[in-house]
């Protein structure tokens, strides 16, 4: 897996599932991050091939709860994030999936109640021995790539010894969010914070924070770069072309969200966050997202029907059915 001058598309929760990675990879990203899953629900989880779709899906045992899709199209560049606070279940539940991803990734950075109060996200940046005991245990165990995503911490220097012992545990690259746990999406990016970390490492640096053109991505060509809200609001970010309106960007990801059955929760969420951003959800499609139960509901939102028909009645028959 090489990291060096990539465009990524970050890790987003409920976002982050395959239409999503996939619409990305089409329009330039090279690295595509799945959202974050916890290692508590992935070890509960069997791998399953799905014919009748054409992909991977790790299931919850006993159950039909779909946690991961991934397909072989994506294979060398999906990138399955953990959310962890423990060493040996980060393990098991990495193990569980990593012959089907291009690496594997712990979050460090997620600054939310839920991460804090079970030990995961941001709550492990203050504890470096073990973020070294999960790190360690990764690589030494796993054959795919280990990599990490921190946030900065109080001072420069501080971000820069953590990141350097990050380095000797082995990762293949470091994602660095160049805001501080405090810090809320609207505060800007701290570049030079970022900055300060690539010098000081050999490894591949991620940069991630506050990066919404394509335009952006040649002004910091030195680093790896990382977008979670460019490219969701505009999955086209990463087309060298530059952007496509977004309503053709919507209508790509609805189509593919048919195609590739996405659960309905992730599909709304991210129509509801694309509308949100250029219009408004009071206005009848976003009402209509709202109200949706199912993809059939979202293809006669977005005057899909016939599509949908076509991808189901292809896999009817593809199923041998
Ligand atoms: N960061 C993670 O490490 N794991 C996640 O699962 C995750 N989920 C996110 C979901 C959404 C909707 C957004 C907007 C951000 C999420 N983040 C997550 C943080 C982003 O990966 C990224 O670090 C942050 O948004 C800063 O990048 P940006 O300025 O390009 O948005």
């Amino acid at each position: 897996m090489d990291y060096q001058n990539k465009l990524v598309l970050a890790p987003m929760v409920r976002v982050g599932t395959l239409p999503f990675r996939l619409l990305a990879a089409e329009y330039g990203a090279d690295i595509t991050y799945g959202e974050e899953i916890i290692d508590h629900k992935m070890v509960k989880c069997e791998r399953k091939v799905n014919e009748y779709i054409g992909c991977t899906d790790f299931v919850e045992k006993g159950t039909e709860n779909v946690v991961f899709r991934t397909c072989y199209e994506e294979r060398n560049r999906v990138i399955f994030q953990i959310g962890t606070s423990d060493a040996v279940r980060a393990l098991t539940a990495a193990q569980i999936v990593c012959k089907d991803v291009a690496a594997i990734d712990v979050n460090m950075g997620c600054p939310k109640s839920f991460s804090i109060s079970g030990g995961m996200g941001a709550a492990l940046l203050n504890k470096p021995e073990l973020i070294h005991d999960i790190l360690t245990t990764l690589k030494r165990n796993l054959s795919c790539p280990v990599t990490c995503k921190i946030r900065l911490l109080k001072s420069s220097q501080d971000t820069v010894e953590l990141a350097r012992r990050i380095e000797k545990t082995g990762v293949s690259a470091l994602a660095v969010h160049g805001r501080k746990v405090a810090d809320r999406p609207r505060d800007p990016a701290k570049w030079s914070e970022i900055a300060d970390v690539v010098s000081a490492l050999s490894i591949p640096v991620i940069a991630n924070g506050d990066v919404f053109d394509y335009g952006d991505f040649a002004r910091i060509k030195a680093a790896t770069v990382m977008v979670a809200r460019g490219a969701l609001w505009n999955a086209s970010v990463f087309s060298p072309e530059g952007k496509v309106h977004w309503e053709e960007v919507k209508r790509e990801y609805v189509r593919k969200s048919i195609l590739w059955d996405n659960d309905i929760k992730s599909t709304k969420h991210t129509l509801k966050e694309m509308i949100m951003h250029y219009s408004c959800l009071e206005l009848p499609e976003g009402k209509g997202v709202i109200k949706s139960e199912n993809l059939a509901d979202i293809a006669k939102l977005y005057g899909e029907e016939r599509y949908y028909q076509f991808v189901n009645e292809n896999r009817f028959s593809s199923n041998g059915s």
